[in-house]
């Protein structure tokens, strides 16, 4: 049974009223001490990074400015990631048993350092080195197991190329599945299916430049401080220009209060930095479709009364579905609005004012938004808020779910999809002459339920980490021990590795920062921001080791093994991949001469032209207000990410601007919840979600903090094994990983 295990209790310390400052500076360099990284190769390395002809940052996906690039165009966590990759350090997988691998956490396993070279491991034993040809022939003759293409799973992670996800994509529709699951499944899928069905564009429709005329801008469930740290550079020059800033989040986040720009003196200097939140709303988990009604509530009222409030000339002429939204809000009562969000009407109705009072408003936000079972619905109540007001389709306005993974936009925009549409499958199949399969694949959730269910299936990573990154962590860990087979393209090991199938293979492939040299020369890749830019990512450090390949080039291995295709040519210069892609997916003309200018393209994007695809017009939509069984003493708990982390790559065990340190066992609690289970900080505790069955873990401890009663945080991925699978949203598939009921109870040992 998985459980992330946990080693060292955390320390509580001072709350940070301001993120950056020369704190982060600091923390930069002895990040590339602590990983071996060489503070002057690691700093050369960070030189290079999204710079415009250098490598596009691992860390998030938050666009580049076009114009003024400083030449320290990264953050803290970016420097983290690259201290990260860069590491000196090589793993030697072989001097440890499987069981032993499983003891390690995620921290530990991730100081291991770089896999340089294949490994193999066969019914649970060590993993041993081999060669790539090795790796090649075990994978073909895996093949064998195969009574259908559909019993072959290929999971994505973020962060691969266009070039490879679109090959790797290939791949298993020529083997006959569309068996994509990616992280996406368990990230912004809820905006993806909330704004298809609601603005008929599962994208975000602002580019960066509308910051700059935006009059306010709504952050909802994101804290941009630790996972988009150069989101605050942007905000920072929102609200030295006098946009107000108004944020939604349960927790009192330190990067949305003030921020001190570390390259500006003048921030530098001052105490406090630049006040960045003109509001901020602490509302309950889980509550935001309440808040949102509340804000609606208000504005149409004032709108009965004054008129000119909503965006009348706009909703007729762009919008459905205005009149039954309507005949919702003034059925809600204030009452059922206030006990769901914990908030005072007066809290509500000045974000309405504000919001009444900005002719132009961006909708940021990110996963306190999507990892919910009503995901989606939080998502379609964003779009009303914005519908509203007209705040589509003009400039410093729009909505702006704010991407995680580097690349994991790109991704699905060149087909890791498990359900595709047919115009996208019609031009694959026309331009590589066969048949993609017709029939939907599975996502995340639903792989696993049947890697779980079923024997001997094969599963691929195209990176990431599934066991620590997917709810049920017991399910995911039994899931992957019942594959006949299961291939992990990675740079470091990780917990995946550690449950290894009957047969199991670590192919360690190029990081982003590494030189990609092939037949024809040097390589560069591209990735799509968060805006839709697309621009190019090229590598220029030495490679960690010299029998690393490139993604693609390892995805070719796949098809040769898999297909029997010879793909050597798409390796050996990824123009002739880009062409393909060019062929088959909308928006890429002239890909290979457009992305060599220097800032990239832009991809089109209907939604912000007010052209609503299919829909006609764009949509209001009714969303119920959630409900929770959390009666007597339960509470309703998030996870989230720590300062020191990226998804499951834990950088350190300290959460900065949280105040927490040398430790991740904590879970925040009111201090009214503290004392109504008879604890004080720094009590340990176990922690039970009780849904199909009963999953409980243990040796937290609790610290009082400014969260809402009857709330809770921990963080991802120890959480997860509290989220059952089958908690997920019912449209988007995404895991609730922000609204588990759990009880606790004080623990004695
Ligand atoms: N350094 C670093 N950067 C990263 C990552 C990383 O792990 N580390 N991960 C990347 C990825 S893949 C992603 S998706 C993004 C994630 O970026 P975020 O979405 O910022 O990540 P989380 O830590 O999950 O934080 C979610 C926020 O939602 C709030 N929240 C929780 N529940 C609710 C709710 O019900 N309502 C509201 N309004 N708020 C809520 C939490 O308090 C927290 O502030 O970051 C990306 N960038
Ligand atoms: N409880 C809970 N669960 C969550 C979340 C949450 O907030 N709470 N967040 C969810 C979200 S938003 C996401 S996106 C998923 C993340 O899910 P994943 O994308 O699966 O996880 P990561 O931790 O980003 O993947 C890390 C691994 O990728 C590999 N890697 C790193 N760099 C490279 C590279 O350049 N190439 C290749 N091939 N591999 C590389 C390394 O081996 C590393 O161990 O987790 C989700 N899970
Ligand atoms: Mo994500």
């Amino acid at each position: 049974m998985d459980k992330t295990p946990i080693k060292g209790d955390a320390q509580p310390g001072r709350i940070k009223s301001v993120a950056g400052g020369l704190t982060a500076v600091k923390q930069t360099l002895s990040h590339l001490r602590t990983k071996k990284a060489g503070a002057i190769r690691g700093l050369r390395i960070l030189g290079q990074m999204n710079q415009k002809n250098g490598f596009d940052c691992p860390g998030c996906a938050w666009p580049d400015p076009a114009d003024h690039r400083s030449k320290f165009e990264y953050c803290e966590n970016g420097a983290k990631a690259i201290a990260e990759e860069s590491t000196r350090t090589i793993a030697k997988l072989s001097e440890f048993s499987i069981k032993a691998l499983t003891e390690k956490t995620d921290f530990e396993l991730g100081l291991l350092g770089r896999i340089v070279q294949p490994h193999i491991s066969k019914n649970g034993s060590s993993y041993t080195s081999c060669s790539w040809e090795e790796a090649r022939n075990v994978i073909q003759e895996c093949k064998k197991n195969l009574s259908t293409p559909n019993d072959a799973i290929f999971y994505t992670s973020g962060r691969a190329s266009n070039e490879a996800a679109f090959l790797y994509q290939l791949l298993g529709r020529k083997l006959g599945t569309n068996n994509f699951p990616d992280c996406s499944n368990m990230c912004h899928e809820s905006s993806g299916v909330g704004m298809s069905k609601t603005v008929g564009v599962g994208k975000g429709t602002v580019s960066l430049s509308d910051f700059k005329y935006a009059e306010a801008i709504f952050i909802f469930g994101q804290n941009p401080g630790t996972n988009h740290p150069r989101m605050l550079s942007t905000l920072r020059e929102a609200a030295i220009r006098g946009a107000a800033i108004v944020c939604i989040n349960p927790l009192k986040e330190s990067g949305l209060l003030a921020f001190k720009h570390p390259q500006k003196p003048r921030d530098i200097l001052s105490k406090d930095g630049v006040a960045l939140a003109t509001e901020y709303v602490q509302l309950k988990v889980g509550s935001d479709i309440a808040f949102i009604k509340g804000m609606l509530k208000t504005l149409l009222e004032w709108q009965q009364v004054e008129g000119d409030i909503i965006a009348q000339e706009f909703i007729s002429q762009h919008t459905a579905g205005l009149p039954e939204l309507e005949e919702n809000c003034s059925k809600t009562s204030w009452d059922q609005i206030l006990d769901a969000t914990g908030l005072t009407k007066s809290q509500i109705v000045r974000c309405a004012d504000i919001y009444r009072r900005s002719s132009s408003s961006i909708i940021c936000w990110a996963m306190g938004i999507t990892q919910h079972v009503h995901g989606v619905a939080n998502v379609q109540e964003l779009v009303n808020l914005a519908l509203i007001k007209g705040n589509l389709g003009k400039q410093g306005a729009g909505l702006c779910p704010v991407r995680g993974h580097s690349n994991v936009q790109g991704d699905r925009t060149v087909g890791i999809n498990h359900a595709p549409s047919e115009e996208f499958t019609g031009r694959l199949g026309k331009a590589f002459s066969f048949s993609p399969p017709p029939s939907k694949g599975l996502d995340v959730a639903e792989s696993i339920e049947k890697m779980h269910r079923e024997d001997g299936l094969l599963f691929f990573a195209l990176g990431g980490n599934l066991l620590s990154a997917a709810p049920d962590s017991a399910v995911v860990a039994e899931a992957l021990q019942n594959c006949a087979l299961t291939v992990h393209v990675s740079t470091k090991p990780n917990r995946s590795h550690a449950y290894p199938g009957a047969v199991s293979i670590i192919l360690p492939c190029l990081g982003r920062s590494e030189l990609d040299k092939q037949a024809t020369g040097d390589q560069f890749v591209t990735v799509e921001n968060s805006m839709s830019v697309v621009h190019r990512s090229q590598g220029r450090g030495k490679p960690a080791g010299e029998n690393l390949r490139s993604e693609p080039a390892i995805v070719a291995l796949f098809a040769d093994a898999l297909l029997d295709e010879d793909w050597n040519d798409y390796v050996a210069n990824y123009d002739r991949i880009r062409d393909k892609i060019e062929e088959v997916v909308d928006g890429f003309e002239n890909y290979n001469q457009r992305v060599r200018s220097e800032s990239g393209f832009i991809l089109p994007n209907s939604a912000r032209e007010l052209d609503f695809e299919a829909l006609g017009k764009a949509q209001f939509t009714v969303n119920e207000i959630p409900t929770f069984e959390t009666k007597e003493k339960g509470l309703l708990l998030m996870t989230m990410r720590s300062h020191d982390q990226f998804n499951t790559t834990i950088y350190g065990n300290d959460d900065r601007y949280r105040g927490v340190y040398g430790g991740r066992n904590v879970v925040f609690l009111n201090e009214k919840d503290l004392v109504k289970h008879s604890l004080k900080s720094g009590d340990k505790i176990s922690i039970s979600s009780n849904y199909e069955k009963k999953r409980c873990i243990a040796g937290y401890q609790v610290l009082s903090y400014d969260i809402p009663e009857g709330c809770a945080a921990m963080y991802f991925p120890e959480g997860n094994a509290l989220v059952p699978l089958s908690l997920r949203d019912k449209q988007s598939g995404t895991p609730s990983s922000k609204s588990i009921v759990v009880t606790i109870r004080k623990h004695f040992s």
